[in-house]
C-alpha cells in the first residue's frame, strides 16, 4: 500500500517465525556491549523508548562508533544477514527494479546501521525527521509486539497534513523517495495486542536499517 510516494505500507511482512528470530537477537543486543537505554536529549529530556544500536551508535544528534553518552563501548556490528533482510524488504516494497527514488535498486541498498526501538505501553515519539544519515536511501521500518498508531506527515512542518496509519506485528514499511525526510512520530502504543507467539510479553519492538553514508 503506498501512503505517499515513495512511503510503502506492506502489512504482515514477516513470518511469525522470523518475528520471533528478530526478537530473540534484540533481546542479545539489548545487553550491550552498549545496553538498550532511554537516550537522554541535549537539553536534559529523556525519551520514552529504549533504544539500542548496531553498526553505528546514534546519539542525538549525530552517528557514532562509540556510545560516549552511555558507556564508552563501541557498538555491536551490524551484521550481514540484516542487511539481506533490508535487501529483501525494498523488494517486496518496491519490487524488483529501481523504484523507491534515491537512486539504486534493492540490489545496492547497502545499510550500515540499525536503531532498535522499544516501546512500553505509555512511550511514544513526537513528531520528527531522521536528518542525520548522509545518504537519501530508504529507511526499513519493522514492527514486532503490540500495535501502534504510526502519524506519517509532510516534509515542511510537523503538523497537519498528516496520515495515522495502524502498525501491527509483523508489518513492513519503507520510506524513500520525498518520504524519506518526513515528519513522523508514534502517538500511541495499543498495550496488549500483540500475539504471545512472537516472544513480547508486553511492548513494541521496532527496527530500522539505514544507510549512514559515513566512511568505514
Ligand atoms: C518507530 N522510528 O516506529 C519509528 C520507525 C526513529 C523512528 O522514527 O527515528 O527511530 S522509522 C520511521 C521513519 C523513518 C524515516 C522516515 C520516515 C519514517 N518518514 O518519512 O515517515 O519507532
Ligand atoms: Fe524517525
Amino acid at each position: 500500500v503506498e501512503v505517499a510516494p515513495g512511503a510503502v505500507h506492506v502489512p504482515g511482512w514477516l513470518s511469525v517465525e522470523r518475528q520471533r528470530e528478530l526478537v530473540a537477537a534484540c533481546r542479545e543486543w539489548a545487553l550491550g556491549p552498549v545496553p538498550m537505554r532511554h537516550t537522554v536529549l541535549p537539553g536534559g529530556g529523556v525519551m520514552s523508548v529504549r533504544t539500542v544500536c548496531l553498526g553505528w551508535h546514534w546519539q542525538p544528534y549525530r552517528y557514532t562508533r562509540t556510545a560516549g553518552d552511555v558507556n564508552g563501548a563501541r557498538v555491536a556490528r551490524f551484521p550481514d544477514w540484516l542487511a539481506d533482510l533490508g535487501r529483501e524488504a525494498l523488494v517486496a516494497a518496491y519490487g524488483g527494479g529501481g523504484g523507491g527514488g534515491g537512486g539504486g535498486g534493492a540490489g545496492e541498498y547497502a545499510p550500515d546501521t540499525a536503531l532498535i526501538n522499544f516501546y512500553d505501553g505509555a512511550a511514544r515519539m513526537g513528531m520528527h525527521q531522521d536528518k542525520e544519515e548522509r545518504s537519501a536511501a530508504p529507511v526499513v521500518s519493522l514492527s514486532i509486539g503490540d500495535s501502534c498508531v504510526f502519524r506519517f506527515g509532510n516534509t515542511a512542518t510537523r503538523n497537519r497534513p498528516y496520515t495515522d496509519v495502524e502498525l501491527v506485528s509483523g508489518d513492513l514499511f519503507v520510506f524513500g523517495g520525498p518520504s524519506r525526510f518526513a515528519f513522523h512520530g508514534v502517538p500511541k502504543v495499543r498495550p496488549g495486542t500483540a500475539d504471545p507467539a512472537v516472544g513480547l510479553a508486553s511492548g513494541r519492538l521496532n527496527i530500522t536499517l539505514r544507510e549512514t553514508g559515513l566512511p568505514g
